[in-house]
């Protein structure tokens, strides 16, 4: 049966949820994972009404300059920043993200990255498995930093941040933070947190963690001059995303001991990762998957999917996409 929408999937996903979508619309799925050039976004977005994408696809006007047909862009992520959202906007296409099925997984995430840093997980397991602990092991070897009843610095204060300070309570960590805004009263009560100025922050932290969405003001956030702020016995975790910190400078901060350790997940330029952080001892990375559990990668999908149905007025929140970026583009459809 021919459908009335046909739509592209970037990147492979669940089969589940592509069942699902192919349910109410012609589906196109790519098979396999690369990033796209613009050129063949353009290509692809010309040919249908809608299209889920991820973070390596950049979609701005360039993009879908002259496109007539494509009504919505339903980014697999929460972070938007390969989104051109206001050129979407002025071309009266929606854009949606996946917020919220994602804070608790990344929470943990963010966690189990101090833990690694502070603890030194990763290089106490490549030096057992590299066989050497035959050798022996002496009883002041391999100590770490501790976590538990240090102050914890929070910078990005969004859902994600205060699902990561709701469980400093069981760390016994007091919590300090900085955002744009402060929390409303209730919410700084539930996370035990308080907010300071950034500079504080930076000083005040025994560990930090970023939480930052990634813009122009918040580029370089974590640079020379606020990691020279830093405790020297702190733990800077990133789940983030790239670019909010300048990885040369991380890279020298820790190679001198002004840093501790740290726990990367996103980096700049990723999938490529800075040569001098990759020789590191005391960094513990990993590639972008803080939000990537069976059950919210599963979710985040799905959403991305209820999203670009309700945007082609498909399913049961037809016409209201649960997360839409840009609602005033409604009123023009
Ligand atoms: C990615 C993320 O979506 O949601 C975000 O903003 O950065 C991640 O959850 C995920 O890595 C898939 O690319």
């Amino acid at each position: 049966m021919s459908k009335s929408h046909n739509v592209w999937v970037s990147r492979p996903l669940f089969p589940e949820v592509l069942d699902h979508l192919a349910q109410y619309v012609g589906v196109q799925a790519e098979a396999t994972e690369r990033k796209h050039t613009a050129a063949e976004l353009r290509e692809k977005l010309a040919n249908v009404d809608g299209a889920i994408i991820g973070l390596s696809d950049r979609i701005d006007s360039d993009v879908i300059a002259g496109n007539r047909r494509l009504r919505v862009i339903a980014n697999l992520a929460v972070g938007y920043n390969n989104l051109d959202v206001p050129a979407l906007t002025a071309a009266g296409i929606l854009a949606t993200n996946t917020p919220d099925v994602l804070n608790e997984t990344t929470a943990d995430y963010a966690w189990a990255l101090l833990l690694a840093a502070a603890r030194r997980v990763s290089s106490a397991e490549r030096w057992l498995r590299a066989g050497n602990w035959r050798g022996g092991m002496r009883f002041d070897d391999w100590l770490g930093l501790d976590v538990y009843g240090k102050t914890l610095g929070i910078l990005g204060m969004g859902r994600i941040g205060q699902a990561i300070a709701r469980r400093a309570y069981g760390f016994g960590m007091p919590v300090l933070y900085h955002n744009r805004s402060r929390l409303p009263e209730d919410i700084e009560r539930e996370c035990r947190a308080a907010w300071v100025e950034k500079d504080e922050l930076l000083k005040r932290a025994d560990h930090l963690m970023l939480v930052l969405p990634y813009n122009a003001q918040n580029h370089h956030a974590i640079g020379k001059v606020e990691l020279a702020l830093m405790k020297p016995t702190a733990v800077l975790v990133n789940i983030a995303r790239g670019g909010i910190i300048d990885d040369a400078a991380l890279a020298v901060a820790l190679r001198e001991g002004r840093v501790a350790a740290a726990g990367l997940d996103v980096f700049e330029g990723e999938p490529a990762v800075h040569p001098a952080l990759r020789e590191l001892d005391n960094a513990v990375l990993s590639p972008h998957i803080a939000s990537a559990s069976a059950d919210t990668r599963r979710a985040m999908a799905q959403l991305a999917a209820d999203n670009l149905l309700a945007a082609l007025g498909h399913g049961p929140d037809a016409g209201h996409p649960p997360s839409l970026l840009n609602p005033e583009v409604r009123g023009g459809h």
